[in-house]
């Protein structure tokens, strides 16, 4: 098995150290940085994106695996910066007003970055203008908005108005999502897309960066 397959399994069992010992291995060997964050993190998470999506793996082993990933990319990160190597964009995520809810929000936050693409988190209890203000602050593609609750998932209709208001709507797509939410919410509201979760979420902010969507 090569290098790069030691550092997509130790990921998707959670192993941190053992991530870390096999990045800066494959460092040692020569191997490019960008090789090693798509060829090893990225794949890794890849897999265990579509193992969740499958119910084949569950929240607790998400959140370890993407602090296995937390830990290679800490080493990664400044040869990528002196290599001037490009995010594949950036999403600006948060819970909205009201709603204190985190978990589903730093899963999705969690795979975006798993992407490869820079996710710029303001946390929960986000007002449509810290939304809109923050995509304006980080040129950001994507505004993601979570929510859990039938009270405040209508502060969802709030931030594609606020879009507007702030003459961005033709230049971010906002996408949705959180267990009360449906594809025809995000009709309704006028929202870009909806995923039921966080790995399909993370698989469109992609395709929208990519040009895909
Ligand atoms: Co609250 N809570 N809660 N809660 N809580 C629910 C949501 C509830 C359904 C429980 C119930 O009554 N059965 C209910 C809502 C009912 C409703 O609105 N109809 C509820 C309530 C009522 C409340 C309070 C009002 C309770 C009270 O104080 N009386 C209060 C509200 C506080 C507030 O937000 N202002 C409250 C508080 C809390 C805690 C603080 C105790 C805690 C939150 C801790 C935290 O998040 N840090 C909590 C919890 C844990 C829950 C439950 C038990 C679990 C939610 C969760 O994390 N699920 C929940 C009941 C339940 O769901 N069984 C409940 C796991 C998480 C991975 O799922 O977030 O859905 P989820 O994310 C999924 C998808 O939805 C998707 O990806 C994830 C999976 O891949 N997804 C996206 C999420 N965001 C996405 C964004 C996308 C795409 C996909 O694109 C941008």
């Amino acid at each position: 098995m090569s290098i790069l397959d030691d550092i997509s399994t130790a990921l998707q069992s959670g192993r941190s150290p053992k991530v870390k010992e096999a990045v800066n291995k494959a460092l040692e060997e020569g191997i490019k940085p960008q090789d090693i964050l798509e060829q090893g993190l990225i794949a890794g998470m890849n897999i265990i994106g579509e193992k969740f999506k499958n119910n084949e793996v569950f929240v607790p082993e998400v959140l370890v695996a993407a602090r296995a990933m937390n830990a290679g990319t800490s080493i990664l990160r400044p040869l990528l910066v002196a290599e001037g190597v490009q995010s594949k964009g950036t999403a600006v995520i948060g819970t909205v007003k009201g709603d204190l809810h985190d978990i589903g929000k730093n899963l999705v936050k969690m795979m975006i970055e798993g992407k490869g693409m820079t996710c710029v988190d303001l946390g929960v209890d986000v007002s449509p203008e810290q939304y809109v203000q923050a995509a304006i602050e980080n040129n950001a593609q994507i505004i993601c908005c979570s929510a859990l609750l039938t009270t405040t998932m209508v502060e969802m209709k709030n931030v594609v108005e606020e879009c507007k208001k702030q003459g961005i709507r033709d230049k971010v797509k906002i996408m949705v999502g959180g267990a009360p939410i449906t594809q025809a919410f995000c009709d309704e509201i006028g929202a870009d897309y909806y995923t039921s979760d966080a790995a399909s979420a993370a698989d469109v902010a992609l395709a929208i960066c990519e040009g895909r969507m």
